[in-house]
């Protein structure tokens, strides 16, 4: 019989505050989601700002889910989690600094394009501090156009990016 549950993995970064503290306390917040489990969370990882480069580092990590919430119900709960940990969005701002950004990587095999919501998340692919955590957990994964994880890793720039031990 087919799962009720769907694999959903979601990219965590913080880089405002405390954003280790920040990034573990968020992956409890997903642990204690309803009709959803914690099946692993990666390790944490030091990485380079993308984006304008006068902000501090970031701390990100990826995390596998299995869940029987909707796409749009796991990404509002995802922004619900952002905003208790203080997130404050600014108007017109990109890739700026953030005490806790979540996004939504992948939701079992759905491409989705939606208003609010686009699946797979746009930089998955060509992001180091998404990839590495992702193939980390994830070393056999497929994105739904068929690309292995560890294919995107391999053409992937490593620069910038550091597993944190223990
Ligand atoms: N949205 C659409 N699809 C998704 C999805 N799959 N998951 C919409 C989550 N949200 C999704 O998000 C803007 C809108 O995207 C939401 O309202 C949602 O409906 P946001 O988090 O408010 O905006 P943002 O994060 O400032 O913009 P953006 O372009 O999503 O930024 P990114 O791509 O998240 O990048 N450098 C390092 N080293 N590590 C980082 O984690 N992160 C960023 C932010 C910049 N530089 C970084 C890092
Ligand atoms: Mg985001």
């Amino acid at each position: 019989m087919a799962s009720l549950y769907t694999a959903a993995y979601i990219g965590l970064g913080s880089n405002l505050g405390d954003p280790s503290a920040q990034v573990n306390s968020a992956i409890k917040a997903l642990a204690a989601l309803d009709n959803t489990r914690l099946l692993v969370a990666s390790s944490l990882y030091r990485s380079a700002p993308m984006g304008p480069q006068d902000q501090p580092e970031y701390i990100n990590a990826v995390a596998h889910l299995e869940t029987r919430l909707e796409p749009l119900q796991l990404l509002h709960e995802l922004q619900r989690i952002e905003a208790e940990h203080g997130r404050v969005r600014v108007e017109g701002e990109r890739w700026g600094p953030r005490t806790l950004d979540l996004d939504l990587l992948l939701y079992g095999n759905e491409v989705i394009q939606d208003e609010e919501l686009t699946v797979p998340h746009v930089g998955l692919h060509e992001r180091n501090f998404v990839l590495f955590p992702l193939f980390e957990i994830a070393p056999e994964l497929n994105l739904p156009d068929g690309r292995r994880v560890v294919e995107l890793l391999n053409a992937c720039p490593l620069e910038g990016l550091e597993r944190i031990i223990g």
